[in-house]
């Protein structure tokens, strides 16, 4: 957004609050004026001032603080017999990264136990000289670390069907962004030299699903990263601990855990994970195959689903918005159901293919109104409305649901789905 775009917005905000007859300041502090509790003891020195703190308040491996427990990921609920994943607490998210305790997992088969002193990754199949690596052959690569966006292609899905009375975690939850580091799968396929017949690579992982996909040898030279780190930390075990196969916008199922084998071909294998699953099957009865960037979508987090706004007044609407097939060039938000849109100022830095936090002030007047955010990518791509989304997709569709997501939000303040 142009440093103008910045100021216009700002002035419309300003006016915004002058229309409202009171200062944002005024607004959010009637309970909270200074002047009013100076005689109360305000400015007393608390307890925990006039004591030395604990030592060891948090093991060595620090935990986030004791009155933040409530900010967990999200099992599914009731509690299944073996657990297949779990949700990012995404309205309780700040900036852009998600913190490494709180990424959402889906895993076919449970984590494995792997040892990465015994970890091994094979290179096959079209190459000139077919290799295994070692861990420790693989972090002496040259490295680079990026920051992307992971969304499971099953995000969202069950809107499809019907509209859900939950909270944004429920609904949108299978959504993370880290920083990324690891080596470049180019640089390694070139130790293996490639050979020129080579157009898919099959990346298959080392759990019991064996989840194992085809991939273009286009993306696979272009930004195809093999990670091994995380947010700054060696991978987690369920987000594929010693090794990942990461690639950048695409649908997550994709993006091989415990990755040991690559094998270069001509066609890709139609394995069962893009067969019977992660197809979009159509109304004459034909499944599409093969949708691998995520396309153009956003959400408001705050507010979102099952929050209560207290009272009336100034609220920062705020939220994430991200594209499989490039950079975020717009969000705007609508607090009238979509009648009216305004620009949304959007957190520099805007990183390819990574979420971007986009803010909008917002006085509420205490009348029910619906909250939407629309994204739009730097190909052009408008996000849809969930009338467009069922529209194009048949009954059968599940997967690759990107549709704008409105709440509503209702007199007494309650946020439900606006569906
Ligand atoms: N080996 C393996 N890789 C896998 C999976 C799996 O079950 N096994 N699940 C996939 C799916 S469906 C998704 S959405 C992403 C989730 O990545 P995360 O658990 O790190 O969030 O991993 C993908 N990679
Ligand atoms: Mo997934």
């Amino acid at each position: 957004m142009s440093k103008r775009d910045k100021l216009s917005n700002r002035r419309l905000f300003l006016k915004s609050s002058l229309v409202a007859g009171a200062s944002i300041n005024g607004v959010i502090s009637a309970n909270s004026a200074f002047a009013k509790n100076q005689g109360d003891g305000f400015l007393e020195v608390d307890p925990w001032t006039k004591t030395q703190g604990s030592t060891f308040v948090n093991p060595p491996y620090g935990l986030p603080s004791k009155y933040e427990k409530n900010v967990v990921r999200l099992l599914p609920s009731p509690a299944p017999t073996f657990l297949t994943g779990s949700r990012t607490p995404l309205q309780s998210l700040h900036g852009i990264i998600t913190p490494n305790g709180l990424v959402f997992e889906r895993h076919h088969a449970g984590v494995p136990d792997i040892n990465p002193d015994l970890h091994k990754l094979v290179i096959h199949g079209l190459v000139d000289r077919p290799m295994v690596f070692s861990m420790e052959d693989i972090v002496r690569f040259p490295s680079e670390s990026r920051i992307n966006f992971l969304e499971c292609s099953g995000n969202s899905a069950a809107e499809l069907k019907k509209a859900s009375n939950q909270t944004v975690q429920q609904i949108h939850g299978l959504l993370s962004c880290c920083e990324w580091t690891g080596v470049r799968l180019s640089t390694i396929l070139q130790e293996c030299g490639v050979q020129p017949s080579a157009k898919w690579a099959l990346a298959e992982g080392a759990d019991g699903a064996a989840m194992t996909r085809s991939i273009p040898m286009s993306k696979m030279m272009d930004d195809a990263l093999l990670v091994y780190a995380q947010n700054g930390e060696m991978l987690r075990a369920e987000q594929g601990y010693p090794l990942r196969l990461f690639l950048p916008g695409y649908e997550g199922n994709m993006s091989i855990k415990w990755l040991r084998r690559i094998k270069l071909g001509t066609e890709p294998w139609q394995t069962r994970e893009e067969t019977s699953a992660y197809t979009d099957l159509r109304a004459d009865g034909k499944a599409l195959q093969f949708t691998f960037a995520m396309e153009v979508k956003s959400v408001i987090t705050q507010p979102s689903g099952m929050m209560k706004l207290k009272s009336k007044g100034f609220y920062e609407i705020s939220g994430f918005a991200w594209s499989g097939n490039g950079k975020i060039r717009r969000v705007e938000v609508s607090t009238d159901g979509g009648k009216s849109w305004s620009e949304a100022v959007l957190q520099e830095p805007v990183i390819d293919k990574s979420l971007v936090r986009f803010r909008f002030p917002w006085m509420w007047d205490g009348a029910p109104a619906t909250l939407m955010s629309r994204a739009v990518d730097s190909s052009g791509e408008v996000q849809p409305t969930m009338d467009a989304v069922i529209k194009a997709k048949s009954a059968n569709t599940f997967y690759h649901n990107n549709a704008i997501q409105p709440w509503r939000v209702a007199a007494n303040g309650e946020v439900t789905n606006g569906r």
